[in-house]
């Protein structure tokens, strides 16, 4: 499976084009709307998402609630675009008025995509690097998500992903006895965490950073239960499962870094303390007492839930502006403030469970007979079956 995507922050509409997907997958707007919804919500969050209320449209692709097997594009409109058709417009400008017009950008902002962006391609208006670059695209990377996800629950995969950290606070007590559970508990917490008193402390750091005109970042995990053991594969290294779930987390607008399990926290323990022992019993199959490792050995899934951490660093444009160089004069400047949010790390998590289960749908379809969705299922049956008694 593949997707693309297009659109412009603040231009008319954003877009994806996703291809791969088995026939006969049963798929509604509805199915989308109600993960970009969620991913707008969030103590932290600016007032653009005031002004949005994101909705997909489904262009092509399916018929009557299931998919064709044809490519799927789905259509998110930006409502803002109606204050910027004359600054986002594509049709020519009259040269003389352009200045006027283009709100145009010489300034740009420290830990963005501005400088190195307008390098790049020649631009000289580093609009024409922020509007792409902006965070507003993960919209429908979590539309293209939603369809992962969809495809995946039809194959009893869950995907969850919750806030383990804010601007230094640590969620403590994070203990749930099932997805489901976990799901519940984000959702109904403002901040996506399932720690009542780091919440409220978090709500207090991100309040106490806007206040300062500053931002704060922190740490999101995606939670993946039901994949079958074996998915990816070891034999070439751009087949890695965990190697395309760390690259897709990465790519998401201000993370940093990944881990998967234990994580970082390995390099300090003995092999005895990070390996985990391999059982079986009739029920379950193969499985490890532990999974300190993050449901991957190998490059593969080991059937383990996949535990995958991100860390975001914090939103870098600041209304308490940083040092940085006027293009055109040269000059140090430190004023540069475009509407912003204070903290998206909540809004972040609900794109990494997003990507996540991308890269996990696009594996299996990858691995499994995927024209047709029935075949699918089956398909996947069988190999969990095989496996079991393998
Ligand atoms: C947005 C994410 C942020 C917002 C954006 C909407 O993107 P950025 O990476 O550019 O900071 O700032 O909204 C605006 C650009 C705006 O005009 O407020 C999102 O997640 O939808």
């Amino acid at each position: 499976m593949r997707y693309l995507t297009a659109g412009e922050s603040h231009g008319p509409q954003l877009t994806t084009i996703i291809e791969g997907l088995p026939a006969g997958m049963p798929l509604t707007a509805e199915d989308i709307n109600e993960q970009l919804g969620r991913r707008q919500k969030g103590h932290g969050r600016g007032r653009r998402m005031q002004i949005e209320k994101d909705q997909a449209q489904i262009k092509s692709g399916i018929r009557h609630g299931y998919t064709l097997g044809s490519p799927v594009a789905l259509v998110v409109e930006n409502n803002d675009w109606k204050h910027w058709t004359k600054i986002m417009g594509s049709e020519p400008i009259d040269e003389s008025a352009a200045e006027e017009v283009k709100r145009q950008i010489t300034r740009p902002r420290p830990g963005h995509a501005d400088l190195n962006g307008g390098l790049k391609y020649g631009h000289r208006d580093m609009r024409n690097v922020l509007e792409r670059s902006s965070a507003r695209e993960t919209t429908v990377r979590v539309a293209a998500g939603a369809v992962a996800k969809k495809l995946l629950a039809l194959l009893g995969i869950e995907v969850a992903a919750h806030v383990l950290e804010i601007g230094g606070v640590k969620a403590d007590k994070v203990s749930f006895e099932s997805l489901e559970e976990l799901r519940e508990r984000s959702e109904a917490s403002p901040v996506r965490c399932l720690d009542e008193e780091a919440e409220k402390k978090m709500m207090q750091a991100i309040d106490d950073a806007k206040a300062n005109g500053d931002s704060i970042g922190g740490i999101v995990e995606v939670i993946a239960e039901g994949m079958p053991a074996g998915v990816g594969s070891y034999v070439q290294w751009d087949r890695k499962l965990d190697a395309k779930l760390a690259a897709a987390i990465v790519s998401i607008n201000a993370f940093k870094g990944v881990e998967f399990g234990i994580g970082f926290e390995a390099a300090e323990r003995f092999g005895s303390e990070v390996h985990d022992e391999i059982a079986w019993n009739e029920a379950q199959g193969y499985y490890r007492k532990t999974n300190r490792l993050g449901g991957f050995e190998g490059g593969m899934t080991n059937g383990m839930p996949v535990v995958v951490r991100g860390v975001m660093k914090p939103i870098p444009t600041l209304y308490k502006p940083l040092e940085s160089v006027d293009i055109d004069t040269k000059e140090p400047f430190t004023a540069s403030i475009e509407r912003s949010d204070s903290c998206a790390v909540p809004a972040a998590a609900v794109v990494a469970e997003a990507v996540v289960a991308w890269e996990l749908a696009s594996a299996i379809v990858d691995q499994f007979y995927s024209d047709r969705m029935d075949a699918l299922v089956a398909s996947v049956e069988e190999f969990r079956r095989y496996a079991k008694e393998f």
